[in-house]
């Protein structure tokens, strides 16, 4: 059972890994304005995915990881591997209470397993690196590249309002309250993380540092098929999908053969087993 907000790229994150694994799960899409879903949670956050009714796993990171240690590693429980990634409770630099987990972007396998999932000798690294960057870093410029514009920040709320679970009056009031406040807020965010005026610029160089680090002579970061940095840039970049964002990126950026390739893999491993 996934609790999600369709819209977040934590979540799609999730999906993406529990797609292209053939993973089946169930959606319970949260209502972002009273959160009831997740009311009996101490952890807050979406993505939350709770296996078989019983066992709850927090953050993304830690989901896809624990997920791939559970597929790899048979012997091991979800419970065992989840002690693998302790709850790390903090204060940020605003003093304001935070949530980490130890050793998110490490997948637990044992040193015959490392070599089969990691047959080169800095793909481990290389992989951690990028899920990183993605996280911090690739998902802090969708926000001020979708709420550019007031005329984006209505687009991208109309898709909000239109694929999330909103009332009805919380919709109408999401939809143009929520735009006014996000454009205004994107500005905000565009200071914080440092982003150039032209916040497409930034979103453009991201994608092409990608495209790079994956380089010509591969079709993923991961060889022939996707490794874990593949499927989160994808969750990602796909939450942008149908916005004006989005189809600036593909114009303008080396990034669309990549895509296309994840696309059609997804889309292969999506339909029924044979
Ligand atoms: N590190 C977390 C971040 C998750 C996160 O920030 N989720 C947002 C939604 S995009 C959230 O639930 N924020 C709290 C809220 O909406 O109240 C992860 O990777 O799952």
């Amino acid at each position: 059972m996934l609790y999600q907000y369709k819209t977040c790229p934590f979540c799609s994150k999730v999906r993406v890994f529990l797609d292209y694994h053939r993973i089946p799960y169930e959606i319970v899409e949260v209502n972002p304005v009273m959160r009831q879903e997740i009311k009996w949670s101490a952890y807050k956050k979406v993505p939350i995915l709770m296996v078989n009714g019983t066992v709850q796993l927090n953050d993304s990171s830690v989901i896809i990881s624990a997920l791939m240690t559970y597929l790899i590693s048979k012997d091991m429980t979800i419970p065992q591997i989840l002690a693998c990634y302790p709850e790390i409770k903090a204060k940020n630099e605003s003093g304001k209470d935070v949530t980490e987990f130890g050793n998110k972007y490490w997948v637990m396998v044992n040193d015959a397993h490392c070599e089969q999932l990691y047959p080169e000798k800095d793909s481990r690294n290389e992989e951690i690196k990028w899920r990183k960057w993605a996280d911090d870093w690739l998902v802090h410029l969708i926000s001020p590249n979708v709420y550019r514009t007031l005329g984006e920040a209505l687009a991208s709320f109309d898709y909000i309002v239109h694929e999330g679970k909103f009332g009805r009056f919380e919709g109408f009031f999401a939809k143009y309250v929520g735009a006014a406040a996000m454009w205004i807020i994107s500005k905000k965010l565009r200071n914080k993380h440092n982003l150039q005026e032209d916040v497409r610029q930034d979103l453009y160089k991201a994608v092409n540092d990608w495209v790079a680090a994956v380089g010509k002579k591969k079709k993923f970061m991961g060889g022939e098929s996707p490794n874990l940095a593949d499927l989160a840039v994808f969750g990602v970049l796909r939450v942008m999908e149908g916005l004006q964002a989005f189809n600036d990126m593909m114009e303008n950026t080396k990034v669309k053969h990549w895509y296309g390739r994840m696309e059609k893999t997804l889309l292969h491993n999506c339909s029924p087993a044979e």
